[in-house]
């Protein structure tokens, strides 16, 4: 952030509700090192976002560094891109608050998130949950975002938070850049092994998910045990073969080749070699990774310094949109 040309702004954030799988590397954090030659990048680590499920208080402080070090592994380096927690930045929920007050209770109720969490949390269906997408919407908006690197999940989110800057833009003139999304076309959506037709997600159980640290030998296993269908064709056909699907899915995101020519390269092998060539694939990705994780997590010192220095660039940052917001509302001088 030291350059004194304006680039575009990229934001994104992820929970620390658990370790990182293989859905959020593909759909998320593999891009997001990508990017930061070209943007100004601002990733977080979204704790706030959190809490919107019973956290444990030990184990979200320990994700919370986990996740840091991660950002780290997959290749950002804090001299270029601000890697924060979301906690540390008052402003995020000082401007939610402002935001609340420009979302409307019909816009909330269609979220599918919000139905899908109510449904897994029955027990504790809280107000946080409800407006969860109005705090994502200020954590982008602080920052004056342009876009916005996410899985294909998060676009219903996006869109409301286009929304609510354009109705805040339109009563009080341009104070927020309405941002876009940048979601990408394979892998944008890597689903579950166990149920191929839900989305992979890191608070399921175990088995449903390759978490990012599993070693070579539970990845293999995870693989093998995937659920696949009572054919034995590899053929990419996501409504009738979900399962063999994601796995073509994730093998071509990983490696760039098509669906199609997966297929026709592996002609005539069974699932037992398809999984193979996934594990295969899913390993060599995420060793360089995994290797640099162990080194960054075994040093909480440096991973609390970068938090600390990340955070107050992005204070900084945050607070000039916040005290603008607040002039135009009319809140009292100071
Ligand atoms: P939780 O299970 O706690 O809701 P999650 O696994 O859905 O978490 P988030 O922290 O909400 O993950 O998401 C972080 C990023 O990863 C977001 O950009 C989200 O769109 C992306 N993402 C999450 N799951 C997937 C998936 N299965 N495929 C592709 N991208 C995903
Ligand atoms: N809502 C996202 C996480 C998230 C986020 C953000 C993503 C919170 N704030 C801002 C991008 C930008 C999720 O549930 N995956």
């Amino acid at each position: 952030m030291e350059t004194k040309e304006k680039r575009p702004v990229i934001f994104s954030g992820i929970q620390p509700s658990g370790m990182l799988t293989l859905g959020n590397y593909i759909g998320a954090l593999r891009r997001f090192s990508e990017l930061q030659d070209q943007y100004d990048c601002i990733y977080c680590v979204v704790d706030e976002h959190a809490i919107t499920v019973r956290q444990n208080p030990a184990d979200l402080r320990r994700r919370c560094l986990e996740l840091t070090a991660l950002y780290l592994a997959s290749g950002l380096d804090p001299q270029k891109s601000i890697l924060y927690c979301q906690s540390h930045v008052s402003a995020h929920a000082e401007l939610a608050w402002i935001l609340n007050c420009f979302t409307y209770m019909g816009e909330l109720n269609r979220m599918t998130q919000f139905k899908d969490k109510s449904a897994k949390h029955a027990d504790n269906i809280n107000a946080g949950l409800f407006t969860y997408p109005v705090l994502m919407a200020a954590d982008i908006l602080l920052y004056q975002t342009s876009y916005v690197p996410v899985g294909a999940d998060q676009k219903q989110h996006l869109e409301l938070t286009r929304d609510i800057a354009q109705r805040f833009n339109g009563v009080y003139g341009d104070v927020f850049t309405v941002p876009e999304p940048l979601i990408s076309k394979t892998g944008g959506r890597v689903m579950s092994l166990q149920e191929p037709e839900r989305k992979m997600s890191k608070s399921d159980p175990e088995d449903t998910f390759i978490s990012l640290i599993d070693d070579p030998d539970t990845i293999r296993r995870k693989i093998k045990r995937a659920v696949t269908d009572s054919e034995s064709e590899i053929r990419f056909d996501p409504e009738n073969k979900p399962g063999v699907s994601n796995l073509l899915n994730i093998i071509s995101a990983l490696t760039g080749e098509s669906t199609d020519d997966i297929c026709a390269g592996m002609a005539g092998q069974g699932y037992g070699a398809l999984k193979t060539r996934v594990a295969d694939c899913v390993i060599e990705a995420l060793s360089p990774m995994q290797a640099e994780y162990k080194k960054l997590i075994a040093d909480k010192e440096y991973l609390m310094k970068v938090q600390a220095e990340s955070a107050e660039k992005a204070a900084y940052l945050a607070q000039k949109t916040l005290r603008k917001v607040q002039k135009k509302i009319g809140f009292a001088a100071r």
